[in-house]
């Protein structure tokens, strides 16, 4: 079977080979026919270390299929069922699931998945990137990880909600719960972070500033939402224009560095929200100093996975796609195969894409 490797981490480039074969099914698991996959910048901090990932490991976690095949206790899914899968599955048991309302922390399943290889080469245990791996023909997943979607839901557009879609409208509308009228920033206008403009979009926002080095990411930024773009350096100008000085209600860090996210918090007003998305490396810090986070009380929220329920998230923004309310179109940059996977890579590097699709 055809997939794309990761040998060791800190390579910067994925090995596609044909060599690839999967453990048997369990009981409770469901193999899946992946059709398309999106490319997202974690899969980059997998390679880079930022998020921990044993290599070598098949990459991918942002992908839409067929299930082909279930084992014989699976009662959620069908052979034949069209699935996006879910990297963070939800057991449906633990505190996170049940009395906190918060099945985007459930590590029961996330956490057992993500140290269980299941794809093999020549006899060698190969991991999956967070436990799935849709950079591959094929792959094993445990039932909670597949959420059905209806058959006459393009792959392509499937594979998006998968990850980035979900992490960033999400992070608008569970997260920081924007209100009509808001004034929000946000820093980066990759996948993730168009999908937070596009949230604070539907929340009903009336200012929304992005905020990207590169500034061809203008253009569809305006497409997604934004009323405004700048470079970091002339966010603050603008500040003072858009919010008589005071800052904007919400803003989001979908990138993963240090230095955006003090300035996400810098360009909240008192009483705001800042709603970190961006991985950041677990040896890096943020400082604050001790008195500011009680005089300006501000609130800063980490949000996984668009603080969202997957098995009702998916279906909710799939609606407001075919509703016409959601542009997911427009977040895919290229298309491509398996073997365009490290040229996908290098333009996400660059900062240059969306969203690079990859279609078997
Ligand atoms: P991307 O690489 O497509 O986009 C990042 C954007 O940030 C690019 O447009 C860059 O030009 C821009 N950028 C980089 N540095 C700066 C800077 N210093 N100032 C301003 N702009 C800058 O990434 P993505 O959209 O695929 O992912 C964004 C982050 O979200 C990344 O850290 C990823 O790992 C994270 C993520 N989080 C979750 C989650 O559950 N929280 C899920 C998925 C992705
Ligand atoms: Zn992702």
């Amino acid at each position: 079977m055809r997939a794309a490797v990761l040998r060791a981490t800190g390579d910067t480039t994925l090995d596609v080979v044909d060599t690839i074969e999967l453990d048997d099914l369990g009981a409770t698991d469901v193999r899946v026919e992946i059709k398309a996959t999106g490319v997202c910048h974690s899969d980059l901090h997998g390679m880079d270390g930022a998020l921990p990932q044993p290599a070598p490991a098949v990459l991918g976690h942002e992908g839409a299929g067929v299930v082909v095949e279930v084992g014989p206790a699976v009662t959620s899914v069908s052979v034949g069922d069209h699935v996006i899968v879910a990297w963070t599955p939800p057991c449906g048991r633990c505190a996170f699931c049940t009395e906190h309302g918060q099945p985007q922390l459930c590590m029961e399943i996330q956490f057992q998945i993500a140290v269980t290889p299941r794809f093999r080469e020549h006899g060698e245990a190969i991991f999956g990137f967070v436990g799935t791996g849709t950079f591959a023909e094929q792959l094993i997943l445990p039932q909670e990880a597949v959420v059905r979607i209806e058959p006459d839901i393009p792959f392509d557009i499937a594979s998006l909600i998968g990850c980035g879609v979900t992490t960033g409208v999400g992070a608008a509308l569970n997260a920081a719960k924007v209100r009509p009228g808001a004034r929000v920033v946000v820093f980066g206008c990759g996948g993730v972070g168009m999908s937070v403009i596009a949230g604070a979009q539907l929340a009903g926002a009336a200012t929304i500033v992005a905020v990207d080095l590169n500034p061809a990411k203008e253009e569809a930024a305006r497409k997604f939402g934004a009323t405004h773009f700048c470079g970091p350096d002339d966010l603050d100008e603008l500040k003072g224009e858009l919010t008589d000085g005071l800052g904007f209600d919400d803003a989001f860090e979908a990138i993963g560095l240090p230095v955006t996210m003090r300035a996400a918090y810098d360009a909240v007003r008192r009483g705001g929200t800042v709603v970190i998305v961006g991985v950041g490396r677990a040896e890096q810090t943020v400082s604050f100093n001790a008195f500011e986070l009680f005089f300006d009380e501000k609130t800063i929220k980490g949000s996984v996975y668009g603080s969202a329920d997957v098995r009702h998230e998916f279906g909710r923004l799939l609606r407001l796609w075919k509703a016409g309310r959601l542009d997911l179109e427009g977040l895919i940059t290229k298309r491509d195969s398996l073997d365009g996977i490290n040229d996908a890579i290098s333009e996400l590097r660059a900062g240059n894409a969306l969203r690079t699709v990859i279609e078997f």
